[in-house]
């Protein structure tokens, strides 16, 4: 679907300060893949020109935020910079209690430890790596609730993020609500591209699931994005400003895991966040065994000040009318070129469909590792494997084979300029050009958890 928009957007800031980065010759690149095991995520950081991995950690702060870091009160106990975040989340997502933890993992750790017991069913919107890996080791079975629309590259539907509540009432009828804890919604839904959420669904969501006393926990990494989504197709929302859209989804939940790493504009830093006095206060105590004292879980006072600015200013309209424009300013760029890339075109990066990209290479020959190896190679630009090995093998040892086979050009907030993004479209059209010469890749070490983060690989 090709988004139009009527005037040129820019970014709502000017740079103070530039990192600088290192060119690289092919000749080099092909070492420092190899060494890699042809897994970007093993790349040295030095290695690469545009770092398109993942938008997660990598956003430049504000001048406010890192004035804010000055601001630390690195108190062991009742930092005021965690009564500022409190009141941050409170005030711009309206959640009644905060347990900040050091990543979003380290809250979805907690928040499974202590509603799932084994046997559990716990419905998403798509799977999270590692949401459902904590999940799991918690005893649960994630089951997949999302439309079946969000599994088709080329499915123009608005809202692939929603959930098909035909699936979800059938399978509460199976197990029966008291064998659910809680349906898990991401907004902006990540693996599936980016996609959004419609606040219609939520609302009949948050229907069905009343009547049947389920909880709703909210993957709030992406809010802001998927609010944005809202507000350009659905037409009641089209002059609701973003930050009353974000409420409006939050209070239809009962409580979030965050990676505030994404949207909440910091390097580092996540949170728990509960409307139940109970569920807070074994959090409360267990966060203390995990992370660290229940008023720093595991961050930094700085961290947290940044956190709590970050937040106010990731919900500003002009920000995120910018950070989604790049991104359609890079999909639409590559759609010119023919990229077969993932449609609507998301909120934090591009998805290319590699099944499409390289038809000849089976899942087995992980085609999305491939083409993400073969991206470095070509331009410096680094990208992530987003299928096969992202999935997974299931608790019974079979790999998962996910429909979707995806590369994602994961664009930092406020990091590349315009001409960045012209480069790496031109990198990726490079490579479609020479794909037919393209081989696969087989494994050959896999850890046991999350492989995609270590795994290595050798060309065919
Ligand atoms: N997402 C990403 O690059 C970073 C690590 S996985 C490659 O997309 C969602 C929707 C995420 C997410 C991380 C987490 C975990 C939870 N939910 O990385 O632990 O996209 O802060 O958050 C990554 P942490």
């Amino acid at each position: 679907m090709k988004t139009t928009y009527k005037r040129s957007w820019a970014e709502p800031y000017k740079m103070k300060m530039v990192e600088l980065l290192r060119m690289t010759t092919r000749a080099q690149r092909l070492k420092a893949i190899r060494e890699a095991g042809f897994n970007t995520f093993l790349l040295r950081s030095e290695d690469v020109y545009i770092d398109l991995l993942t938008d997660s950690g990598t956003s430049a702060m504000s001048d406010h935020q890192w004035a804010g870091m000055m601001l630390g009160d690195e108190a062991y106990a009742g930092s005021r910079n965690f009564y500022h975040l409190e009141k941050s989340v409170q005030d711009h997502y309206g959640y009644k209690y905060l347990i900040p933890t050091h990543q979003g993992r380290g809250a979805e750790h907690i928040l499974s430890k202590i509603l799932i017991r084994p046997g559990d069913v716990i419905p998403g919107n798509m799977y999270f790596t590692t949401t459902r890996l904590h999940q799991e080791l918690a005893g649960g079975t994630f089951v997949d609730v999302i439309i079946e629309e969000a599994h088709d590259p080329q499915s123009l539907h608005p809202f692939k993020g929603n959930v098909d509540l035909d699936k979800l009432e059938k399978l509460i009828r199976q197990h029966g609500s008291e064998r659910i804890p809680y349906v898990c919604i991401a907004t902006n839904v990540n693996m599936a591209g980016g996609q959004p959420i419609s606040m219609e669904n939520l609302r009949e969501l948050r229907a069905l699931t009343q009547k049947h006393g389920i909880r709703i926990i909210h993957d709030m990494t992406r809010v802001a994005e998927n609010a944005y989504f809202i507000q350009q197709r659905e037409p009641e929302f089209a002059h609701t400003p973003i930050r009353e859209i974000v409420k409006e989804i939050c209070s239809y939940t009962d409580g979030a895991t965050m990676s505030a790493k994404k949207d909440a504009l910091v390097n580092i830093g996540g949170f728990l966040a509960t409307n139940e006095w109970d569920v807070f206060e074994e959090a409360r105590n267990m966060v203390v065994v995990y992370e660290g004292l229940h008023t720093y879980g595991g961050l930094a006072g700085r961290d947290m000040e940044a956190m709590a600015i970050g937040i106010k200013e990731s919900l500003d309209d002009n920000h995120i009318h910018a950070r989604v424009g790049q991104i359609e300013y890079l999909g639409h760029k590559m759609e010119e070129f023919e990229i077969p890339v993932v449609h609507p075109i998301g909120g934090h990066g591009i998805f290319v469909d590699a099944r499409r990209f390289l038809p000849h290479l089976s899942q087995d020959e992980f085609p999305a590792q491939t083409l993400a190896a073969e991206v470095y190679l070509d331009s410096g630009v680094r990208t992530m494997e987003r299928g096969i090995v992202s999935a997974g093998r299931k608790p019974d040892g079979q790999h998962y084979y996910p429909k979707l086979e995806l590369v994602r050009f994961t664009v930092p907030r406020r990091v590349y300029t315009q001409a960045h993004m012209d480069v790496i479209a031109e990198s990726a059209a490079a490579v479609l050009k020479r794909r037919n010469r393209i081989k696969g890749l087989k494994m050959v070490y896999e850890p046991k958890y999350l492989r995609f983060f270590q795994a290595r690989f050798e060309r065919l």
